[in-house]
């Protein structure tokens, strides 16, 4: 994820459409920054959904989500 503002996440999860929680390694966001980098698992076809949430440089909390298919 690229944010124009540096973000520290605070919370990210990748979700299946079933709303399962998929493994995934978190890489950064700990630190404020402009890019988040996470790894998942090898994922199997379908939709998924990322959902994040994070304190922005002026400590607002932010949100957002997105998805994303993967086809077989
Ligand atoms: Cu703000």
């Amino acid at each position: 994820m690229v944010f124009d503002d540096p973000m520290r996440i605070t919370m990210v999860r990748l979700v299946n459409a079933d709303g399962t929680e998929m493994p995934m390694e978190r890489g950064t966001g700990l630190e404020p920054s402009l890019e988040f980098h996470a790894e998942p698992a090898p994922l199997a076809p379908g939709s998924y959904t990322v959902e994040w949430r994070g304190l922005a440089s002026d400590g607002h909390a932010m949100q957002g989500s997105f998805s994303f298919e993967l086809a077989d």
